[in-house]
């Protein structure tokens, strides 16, 4: 176990919670459903009913120590809600796609046998490419490795992307550039409380990782260092030493200036510098020109607050930088991660405790869905299509020859370009909504529309199963078991509570029994159980870099979980990286990058003068297909609104809780005006956890890194109208 000098005062009341021994109840073991900090929580089932019926804290997870967040206390709400799909479901009537309507229950035998047939078809008349599978990471390991292997073998096609795309892959294309791997976080969450400055760019942490607070807060409490960049002023920035409110989309700026000042001042590492990297020179010849001044001028930060910050942090003993989506979905993700990776890299923070970068993985299984295959290029153990023996490898577990492992694919908003093109005639889509959570809805829904056939798995019907002619029912995660990958690279397991409600089935038996309706058969139907998966896994990832064969379910239940790489039985995983200052690439350095400051895709102009940024507000999980279901969220945020600043509210001459139009060159929506101070007068935000006609997405924007190919959700051009209530009856 991870040792930790937090004490946790209600130390004796976990021993309570243990032996709680209400009649007829059980306490079992697990996980928090949504983000990547992955919660300890006992999910309370009644043994008459076996249903769950509540939840309790566990105050023994070294990680989160008994904290939870509204979602968290809420989230077993989900799974005996109304609103479950218990029977699969077929459309019948093309006539009403894109609405709730025009669905029928029918047996899984039904189902199975229209997939079967309308696949079949579309991979007769069109190849075997003519289908798409578009996955997400709210599941275990195994479903996500499994999801693959479906894809690739099950249905041999080369599209297959998923969620993460919108949210990991910047970090993961900078950190695997940067220092050869993408082991989301080099240090144990454990350290963040004991490192002298901290340094998070781009993360709303207290609404979104809430339960990192408490560390957090820490740092300042033991006399260490808080500096944020972000152009809201959320309730982490409020607090800090710094906040550094920058324009959106001006991140590489802002690095540049930090670095600028730390070779300046004398704060680099050189002997670190000189053993352990590459490209100071080149780095350093393009940070020479970004004097305050002129960080200020591209940034909006004001000069001071950017000499105090580079001040803090390069005479930190030990320092952290964390940071989120606000840097990384950016056509610039890839490279503003890297400029903050450069900063550790510099000053020799990183490859020792209480010191190092973290990327702050966003949903559940975040870090462990981005390495096992669900990516258009990745194979399991983040191994790669484009790498011929990694193709032999997983070519050897998975029974098949080298020659038929399907090419690369493309990523998750491509895919809709090939839906356009008629490329892409069907789509397997599960564990997403990419109806509310993909940039240019207006677009991206013709895209489904416009499909030959579509599966949705899910387990209630989301805006995207609107599109879909069959639903098929899929269980909570509190019903399966199997393992998922925290916010620090540790691997856990989620333990099963309640059997599976009506005739919903885990995602992986789904697949086992298509492929075996498809003909595929003897490659899944030895997979019976999670944990046959579990096994398969574990191999197919032995020997690459996300290496997880030594990390079982037993050595899980004994240390608190694993941390990647876990190579075998002996090894004990491995919570701190590069500890050897050994980097992933060849030569075991780390690379720095010259990385010029370049605009965002779409710079505001007259017509669209404010800048649009989006992201999440505490109550709500993502495209909010769960959230929204659970009265208590509901009532705490039942819509969005768009924040603006009270000098750019006085100018458009609207006022707080006014319904106003904020529009974009792609789209529209209504909101009510929420007046704070806590933004940027040239910056309007809007939370995007609402579907239909309520979808900030109807306004951003589809352009992509040219790396990551993540969408430029965190800044596009908007303008705001004032509604003519004599128009509106
Ligand atoms: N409550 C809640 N928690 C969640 C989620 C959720 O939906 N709801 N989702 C989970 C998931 S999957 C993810 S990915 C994470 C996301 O976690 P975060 O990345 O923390 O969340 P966001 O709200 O998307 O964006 C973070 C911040 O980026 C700022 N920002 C916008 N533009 C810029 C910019 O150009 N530069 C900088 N430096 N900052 C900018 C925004 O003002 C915002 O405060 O949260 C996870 N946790
Ligand atoms: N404007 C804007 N857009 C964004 C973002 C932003 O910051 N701004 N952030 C992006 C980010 S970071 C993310 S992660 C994406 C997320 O976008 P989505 O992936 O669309 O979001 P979710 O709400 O998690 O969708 C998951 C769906 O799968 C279902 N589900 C949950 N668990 C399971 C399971 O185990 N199996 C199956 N089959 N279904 C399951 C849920 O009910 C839900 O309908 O949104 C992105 N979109
Ligand atoms: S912080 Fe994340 S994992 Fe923890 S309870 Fe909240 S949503 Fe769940
Ligand atoms: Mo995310």
């Amino acid at each position: 176990m991870q040792m930790d000098n937090f004490k946790n005062p209600r130390d004796h009341f976990f021993k309570e919670v243990e032996n709680l021994n209400h009649p007829n109840e059980e306490l079992v073991k697990t996980h928090c459903s949504y983000c990547a900090m992955q919660c300890g929580m006992y999910l309370r089932v009644n043994t008459k009913t076996n249903k769950i019926i509540g939840v309790e804290p566990r105050y023994d997870w070294p990680v989160t120590l008994g904290k939870m967040c509204p979602k968290g206390v809420t989230a077993y709400q989900q799974v005996n809600h109304q609103d479950r799909i218990l029977r699969p479901l077929i459309r019948d009537d093309q006539s009403l796609k894109g609405t709730k309507e025009g669905f029928r229950e029918a047996s899984w035998e039904e189902a199975y046998d229209l997939i079967v047939k309308k696949f079949k078809g579309l991979q007769e008349n069109y190849g075997k490419d003519s289908l798409s599978v578009y996955g997400g990471v709210s599941m275990t390991n195994e479903k996500c490795y499994l999801t693959g292997k479906f894809a690739r073998v099950g249905l041999q096609t080369r599209y297959i992307d998923y969620n993460g795309r919108y949210c990991m892959s910047s970090a993961a294309g900078g950190l695997n550039r940067s220092l050869g791997v993408d082991r989301g976080s080099t240090i144990p969450w454990t350290d963040i409380h004991e490192t002298d400055c901290l340094f998070i760019a781009g993360s709303n942490t207290a609404e979104c990782h809430p339960t990192s607070m408490f560390r957090i807060w820490a740092v300042q409490e033991r006399g260490g260092y808080l500096i944020i960049a972000d152009p809201r002023e959320t309730p982490i920035a409020r607090r800090a030493d710094v906040h550094l409110d920058l324009r959106p989309g001006t991140d590489l700026a802002l690095a540049n200036g930090i670095l600028h000042l730390l070779i300046k001042n004398g704060h680099v590492d050189e002997e670190f510098v000189k053993n352990h990297t590459n490209g100071f020179e080149e780095m350093k010849q393009v940070v020479e020109e970004f004097t305050p001044e002129l960080t200020s001028e591209i940034t909006g930060v004001a000069k001071e607050k950017i000499i105090r910050a580079a001040e803090l942090y390069g005479k930190a003993p030990n320092a952290i930088v964390l940071f989120a989506r606000g840097i990384e979905q950016q056509i610039k993700g890839v490279d503003n991660v890297s400029a903050y990776v450069n900063m550790s890299l510099v000053t020799g923070n990183i490859g020792r405790p209480k010191a190092g970068v973290a990327t702050i993985t966003g949903q559940g299984n975040g870090q462990g869905g981005r390495e096992h295959g669900q990516k258009a290029d990745a194979l399991p153990g983040y191994r790669k299509i484009a790498n011929p023996e990694h193709v032999k490898y997983v070519s050897s577990v998975w029974g098949i020859e080298p020659e038929e492992m399907p090419k690369e694919g493309v990523s998750a908003y491509e895919m809709f370009g090939l839906m356009e093109q008629k490329t892409i005639r069907g789509l397997y889509l599960l564990c997403s909504n990419p109806a509310v959570s993909s940039p240019n809805l207006n677009y991206v829904h013709q895209q489904l529309k416009n499909l030959d056939f579509m599966v949705c798995v899910d387990f209630y019907l989301s805006e995207s199963a609107e599109f879909a002619d069959v639903v098929l029912p899929t269980t909570t995660w509190a019903e399966d078991e199997g393992t998922t990958t925290n916010v620090e690279g540790r691997t856990i397991k989620i333990n099963q509570a309640q059997k599976p409600l009506g005739e919903s089935k885990p995602d992986w038996q789904i697949q086992v029994e298509l492929s075996e309706r498809l003909g595929r058969g003897k490659y899944f139907s030895h997979l019976k159980t999670a944990r046959d998966i579990n096994d398969e896994f574990r191999l197919a990832s032995k020997g690459g870099y996300a290496d997880y064969y030594g990390a079982t379910w037993e050595k899980i239940d004994k240390q608190d979980g694993v941390f990647w790489p876990c190579k075998d039985e002996k090894d004990p995983g491995t919570p701190h990286m590069f500890l050897d200052k050994k980097f992933y690439h060849p030569d075991g350095k780390a690379k720095l990058f010259a990385l010029p400051y370049r605009p965002s895709a779409e710079e505001p102009d007259q017509e669209y003068p404010l800048r649009l940024t989006t992201g999440r507000v505490v109550y709500h999980y993502l495209s909010g297909n769960q959230t929204r279901r659970i009265k208590f969220l509901r009532d705490m945020c039942p819509d969005p609104f768009v924040e603006v600043h009270p000098e750019t509210a006085a100018k458009y001459n609207i006022s707080h809780e006014e319904s106003v139009r904020l529009f974009s060159r792609r789209g529209e929506a209504i909101y009510k005006v929420k007046i704070t101070e806590a933004i940027r007068k040239d910056t309007v935000f809007v939370p995007y956890s609402w579907g239909h006609e309520q979808s900030i997405n109807l306004l951003t924007i589809g352009a992509l890194d040219p790396i990551s190919r993540m969408p430029e959700f965190k800044a596009c051009a908007a303008q705001i109208e004032k509604i003519d209530m004599k128009k509106v009856k």
